[in-house]
């Protein structure tokens, strides 16, 4: 009878000792792989269009999110290794260079839907990645938001960088059994070190909702100069749409009273059902560069592209180069995720060399980088023809490329 009972006992023992082991094992496991993910190094890719160059690898994804953030790595309290607060995906990400360094303020969005800011930093800009030990506190209003996302950061002439971004709450006014209609505005907050956030009021406009709201870096006529895009429902933009811009007398208590329209949305582009400004503008001597996205309506759903236009540099809400088409569009896996065929940029980053990072997010899943200059930049938006929105006119813009080079290769005796 003991001995049955020492048995029992010694069995028990024994599988104690192997779920320790285990549970050793995959913790080991699971920093193995977060340490090889954020140590990863990072190409850009032979391939070149002239314009920029993609890389590799995301710069930021759901597995860059630190271990700790995810699992309680206590044995005692979590034997069995369970992920507790799991990370959906990381995209849309802000961008700012701070002392030599790129800092990322990404949209990372949890197994419960919700989304919230999280700091990562690099040395390089295309690889590296790190997050800070703990996601942005990010202060409430009165009026608690039930989400935040896609945050613009503007180094702004009067000293602070501001960080604008989308705050979504639900609908009050819906149907009784709607518990989809929700409200978006642009929240507002600022810091001097990206840890520390004073939030401010949230930005009024003329319009029933805001999103994809930038704050232009420099005064405009001795105010702050915001981009905005106007839109009647949540989804859609309905009679509204097109990038705006107005002039507001603080950051402190935004107020626009009257929004121009910069960029309208048109029939049969790649900005047909809606557009919206991405990063804040950069300054050039031939006026400022924009990327933003355009949105079109398919069988398939919703596809969004990114485009780049120049604005000036005294009225900057005056386009004056509108290259057509899309400047980049999903392709590969980037095409895949939550939110398939989408591309959305709101962080780029112009380096003193004349460098451009353009931090993108792939199908609402996945942060990627592409690497540009703004001589290139500028040469694009100057030199690229702009939409004819004709067929005809799209074929005749076409063969006189064409009957451009053929000539020409004629000449250089260049055989294809
Ligand atoms: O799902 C695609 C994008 O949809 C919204 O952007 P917009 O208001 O321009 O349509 C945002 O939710 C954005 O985060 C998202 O990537």
């Amino acid at each position: 009878m003991l001995n049955i009972t020492m048995m029992k006992h010694n069995q028990a023992e024994r599988k104690k000792e192997m779920d320790r082991q285990n549970y050793d094992r995959r913790r080991k496991m699971l920093l193995e792989d977060y340490n090889y993910i954020v140590n990863r190094r990072n190409e850009a890719v032979e391939k070149d269009n002239g314009v920029f160059k993609r890389f590799c690898y995301p710069v930021l994804t759901s597995e860059h999110i630190p271990v700790f953030w995810k699992y309680d790595l206590k044995y005692e309290s979590n034997p069995f290794l369970m992920e507790r607060l799991g990370v959906n995906c990381v995209f849309n990400p802000g961008a700012i260079e701070l002392d030599h360094k790129i800092y990322l303020v990404a949209r990372v969005e949890g197994y419960d839907r919700k989304s919230f800011f999280a700091v990562a930093e690099s040395e390089s800009g295309a690889d590296g990645f790190r997050f800070h030990d703990y996601p942005v506190s990010m202060p409430e209003t009165d009026n608690p938001d039930t989400n935040v996302y896609d945050m613009r950061l503007t180094k702004h002439e009067d000293g602070w960088i501001y960080g604008l971004f989308c705050t979504e709450r639900k609908d009050m006014t819906a149907p009784k059994g709607d518990l989809s209609s929700a409200v978006a505005a642009c929240g507002i907050a600022r810091t001097k070190d990206l840890i520390s956030w004073e939030r401010l009021d949230d930005l009024i406009t003329p319009s029933l909702q805001q999103r994809n709201v930038v704050l232009h870096p420099e005064f405009v006529n001795g105010k702050y100069g915001l981009y905005t895009r106007p839109q009647d429902g949540f989804i859609d933009a309905g009679s509204g749409g097109g990038i705006g811009f107005g002039l507001s007398d603080s950051m402190e208590h935004a107020k626009i009273d009257r929004e121009l329209i910069v960029d309208d949305r048109q029939y049969h582009t790649i900005k047909e059902v809606k557009n919206g400004l991405g990063p804040t503008p950069i300054k050039t001597d031939k006026g400022w560069l924009h990327i933003a996205h355009g949105v079109r309506n398919t069988a398939a759903g919703l596809r969004y592209v990114l485009y780049a236009f120049l604005s000036d540099l005294k009225e900057p809400w005056k386009v004056t180069h509108r290259p057509g088409g899309f400047f980049m569009a999903p392709q590969g896996e980037e095409r895949i995720g939550d939110v398939s065929n989408v591309l959305f940029c709101n962080g780029m980053v112009a380096r003193e060399n004349g460098e451009v990072f353009l931090y993108y997010a792939s199908s609402d899943t996945r942060c990627h980088v592409a690497s540009t200059t703004v001589e290139k930049l500028l040469d694009y938006v100057i030199n690229t023809p702009s939409d004819p929105l004709f067929t005809h006119a799209c074929v005749e813009q076409r063969s006189e490329l064409i009957k451009s080079n053929l000539a020409f290769m004629e000449k250089e005796k260049i055989v294809i």
